[in-house]
């Protein structure tokens, strides 16, 4: 034991009380075959382990840290709404204020209610949508993750990907077999699909840029498609935007890629670091909602003080700052050297990117859905990420996540970067 890493000596510590020692599967290092390391703190681009090591992040805890570690002004917001309590269980000033810039920046959402997660978001989502169409069935896209609510893990992407099970165990039959899981960017089976289950299909929920089996980016008109095929069915179609929402632009994907959604679901970013979800949409859809309608959803620690004080100002800040042209430089900067340092080496690979959100895919030309992702070279990947922690970049430890560029990257962390890939590889 006296040779051990203190990270090496909390994880067997953690291990004998918490499943795999880990609170969410996707933070342990199983699938990259080394033990995960405990992160002590974080600072702009950087996280420091208990260690003593510091590295460059672009896991930015999975994503909501777009404007980096510890930004001063979301700590500040922080500190002075703790000062007046940190949970009431009614209604504050704030959460107002969150809904209306919610609803400002993104095009489709004209009311919006307030979750703890993403998984709520699109559990609660799709209950919205069977009690609005009176239908039960949905389609989702194989290697989408949509958190992990029975009928939602199907072929799911994510940690039940890296894990390989996308079919989690203990997932009621019944209730999964009212999910149609369809390969993602293929509109023609979408038409077959509906050909045959159209009235009984209440929503379609996708990832309009997908994020949880890398990053695929969606080819020209699928997404005009499935908008074009639910709005004739009348089922509804619901853009995840737990990871692309004000991470592709201030409007999300929805704004990027004009095709809007019924019903949007959001996370991460919008709670800057602490746990919030929402899902929104028109009026006459979120009225459904109790106590006006029908559709009973709740949480005790929904609107949270604190979630909504530091997503606010995260919100606020984006709003203010614009920073997604230089997301864009900084983002395309790193793909761009990463391909060249690739075919230098004569290697196979296909690096998919949407603004600040990107993936390396080995040993494969062109990644367009699940099946495709499931081809690259996952022992390329696993060496490539080991390297990369060596030389002090911390990378997600799966093939199947994705590369999280933040405000608090700047030029400097970028070249360091292309500099560890160019030995790591
Ligand atoms: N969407 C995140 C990873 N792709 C989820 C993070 C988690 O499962 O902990």
């Amino acid at each position: 034991m006296g040779n051990n890493t203190i990270s090496e000596e909390l994880y067997s510590k953690a291990v004998e009380l918490i499943p795999g020692g880990v609170n969410s599967p996707v933070r342990a290092f199983r699938s990259v075959g080394l033990h995960p390391r405990f992160i002590k703190s974080g600072s702009g681009c950087r996280v420091m382990d208990e260690d003593g090591n510091s590295f460059v992040d672009y896991v930015c805890s999975w994503g909501p840290l777009i404007l980096g570690h510890a930004h001063p002004e979301v700590l500040e917001a922080l500190a002075l709404t703790m000062k007046d309590g940190t949970s009431f269980g009614a209604p504050t000033r704030r959460e107002i204020e969150m809904a209306e810039l919610i609803a400002e920046l993104v095009p489709s959402i004209e009311m919006v209610r307030l979750v703890s997660s993403g998984t709520e978001a699109t559990m609660s989502a799709i209950r919205l949508a069977r009690g609005y169409t009176g239908r039960d069935k949905i389609v989702k896209f194989s290697g989408c993750y949509h958190g992990h609510s029975d009928g939602l893990l199907a072929k799911a992407g994510s940690g039940a990907a890296t894990f390989s099970i996308p079919d989690s165990l203990g997932a009621p039959k019944s209730l999964v077999e009212q999910t149609i899981v369809l390969p993602y960017n293929d509109i023609e089976s979408m038409g077959r699909c509906f050909e045959e289950f159209g009235s009984e299909i209440a929503a379609v929920i996708v990832e309009p840029v997908a994020g949880n089996m890398g990053v695929v980016c969606p080819v020209p008109g699928f997404l005009r498609g499935l908008r074009d095929i639910c709005s004739k069915s009348g089922a509804l179609l619901i853009f995840d935007e737990v990871i692309s929402g004000f991470r592709v632009g201030l409007g999300g994907a929805q704004e990027l890629y004009k095709v809007l959604p019924d019903l949007t679901c959001l996370g991460k970013i919008i709670g800057g670091g602490l746990p919030v979800g929402a899902f929104g949409g028109p009026r006459r859809i979120m009225e459904l909602l109790a106590p006006v309608g029908g559709v009973y959803q709740a949480g005790t620690l929904s609107g949270n003080p604190l979630a909504v004080s530091a997503g606010l100002t995260t919100l606020k800040i984006l709003k203010r700052d614009n920073p997604y042209q230089s997301l864009e430089n900084k983002s395309a900067r790193l793909a761009d050297g990463l391909g060249k340092i690739l075919s230098a080496k004569g290697l196979k690979f296909s690096i998919n990117r949407v603004g600040s959100l990107l993936s390396v895919f080995f040993g494969v030309d062109k990644v367009n859905n699940y099946e495709d992702a499931g081809k690259a070279d996952r022992s390329v990947f696993n060496s490539f990420f080991s390297n990369m922690l060596e030389r002090g970049v911390y990378l997600a430890p799966s093939a199947f996540e994705a590369w999280f560029v933040s405000a608090a990257h700047l030029g400097a962390d970028i070249e360091f970067t292309l500099e560890c890939a160019e030995k790591s590889i």
